[in-house]
């Protein structure tokens, strides 16, 4: 109980980082720190995804080959995390030796367990999503079908291996009808558990069409899907396949995957579905937080809107650009990013709220009590109000945070700054 071992999604390093993976990493690192607080081990991991026909695609645009454009785009990732004030112990990528091995461990567990079975896939697919989709949740527009994210969708048509994911549907539904706590916020888990009860097809689990991925064990024309080689990176950072190893032992199953809403499928679905078909217990919980879009639009390349998080941090600093993140949008939402909420939050929480009280109570103490906190006096009425309140402060962060609402920490926080405030006023 006295360890906590928290992820982030691995990302995809098609592209340099923006601030949504920002945002992500920051909301561990918060989460980190606060158990941290509490005294436990905490042990948090992010790393990059380095697989799959998305990132071999985007190699050949650069010109590179696959091998040389990862470790170039890798670094990107890697970089941020301490810029952004981050610690994490360990960044891990999909395409190092460790990784192959654990992922090639977990498929032939599968395979031992009678969960894998060779056939042909025939189905829409999406690069961009990295994911197979059925007609009915395609999206027609001028004839031609998108993913309900509004990536485009190819015919598919291969041999391939597959998962027997159909199998799990009732254990599944019976695992997060007695843990509900497993998928947080509850919104998420509702979606989830509607999905799986609208019914589970065999997964697709393998590729022939491209080479850039983890070979299937004894079959080298086949690649792994990229989602089960990803996934895997959660065992293998923390010594998977050794189970006895100290570290798995100490920290598996993990406390929290963080991930975005996009991705809750895969980390709901799927992954406790490997897990348990391999005989492993799947992870305590599974956060999916909300999508943030740019000045009212969804963030691309193409309408150059990217916020890069290197140049919004040198721009409006650090603290300012973690306290924003996380105070804007309550934890769970969809959000939007502007320039005008972020100037708006420093001015008024930062500078008004918390800078003013700073300023009033130090140049106070400086100019009255020679620059020394006096001993106390006895308490007046308003003191003791101002007292409790903040007594009672630690109580209700906790509560906020265990929970994740770290929107909610920071207002409770804020509610005993302004009430500061008002007092010395
Ligand atoms: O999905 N708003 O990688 P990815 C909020 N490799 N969060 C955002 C965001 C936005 N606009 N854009 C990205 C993958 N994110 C897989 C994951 S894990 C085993 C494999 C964050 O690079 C959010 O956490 O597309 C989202 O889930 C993640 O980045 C997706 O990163």
């Amino acid at each position: 109980m006295n360890s906590f071992y928290i992820t982030t999604p691995i990302y995809y390093i098609n592209f340099s980082p923006h601030i949504g993976h920002a945002y992500t990493t920051i909301a561990c690192d918060i989460l980190s720190r606060y158990n941290k607080l509490l005294g436990k081990d905490v042990y948090f991991l992010s790393g990059t995804d380095e697989h799959g026909q998305k990132v071999e695609k985007a190699a050949i645009k650069a010109s590179l080959k696959p091998k040389d454009f990862v470790d170039k785009m890798s670094k990107n990732f890697k970089e941020l995390i301490p810029f952004l004030g981050c610690q994490i112990d360990d960044f891990i990528r999909t395409t190092e030796d460790r990784h192959i091995k654990a992922t090639q461990h977990l498929w032939n567990k599968l395979n031992e367990n009678n969960q894998i079975y060779l056939s042909n896939y025939e189905g829409w697919y999406s690069i961009r999503d990295e994911a197979f989709y059925s007609e009915s949740e395609l999206i027609k527009k001028n004839d031609e079908f998108f993913a309900p994210s509004g990536s485009p969708v190819e015919w598919v048509k291969e041999e391939s291996y597959f998962f027997k994911l159909s199998e799990w549907q009732d254990r599944l539904i019976e695992y997060y009808e007695k843990n509900p706590e497993t998928i947080r916020p509850k919104s998420r888990y509702n979606e989830v558990l509607s999905f799986i009860k609208s019914g589970l097809k065999d997964l697709s689990i393998s590729r022939t069409t491209f080479k850039w991925g983890i070979p299937v064990p004894n079959n080298p024309n086949h690649v792994m899907y990229v989602w089960i080689d990803a996934l895997t990176n959660y065992m293998t950072a923390i010594g998977y396949p050794d189970q006895q190893s100290d570290k798995y032992k100490k920290f598996w199953p993990a406390d929290l995957h963080m991930v975005g809403k996009d991705i809750i499928r895969f980390h709901a679905v799927y992954w406790p579905a490997f897990l348990m078909s391999a005989g492993i217990v799947p992870p305590s919980r599974v956060f999916a937080h909300g999508w943030w879009t740019v000045e009212g639009e969804k963030m691309s390349k193409s309408i150059r809107n990217v916020v890069e998080p290197f140049n919004l941090v040198d721009v409006f600093g650090l603290d300012q650009v973690r306290y924003f993140l996380l105070r804007e949008v309550p934890f769970g939402n969809d959000g939007d990013f502007s320039k005008t909420a972020l100037i708006h939050r420093i001015n008024s929480d930062l500078a008004n709220d918390l800078g003013n009280l700073a300023q009033r109570v130090l140049s106070m103490i400086h100019r009255n009590c020679d620059a020394e906190i006096p001993a106390p006096a006895s308490f007046s009425d308003d003191d003791q109000i101002l007292l409790s309140q903040v007594d009672d402060l630690l109580q209700q962060v906790r509560g906020s945070m265990e929970q994740q609402a770290c929107h909610d920490a920071l207002e409770k926080i804020w509610a005993v700054i302004r009430a500061s405030n008002i007092y010395v006023d």
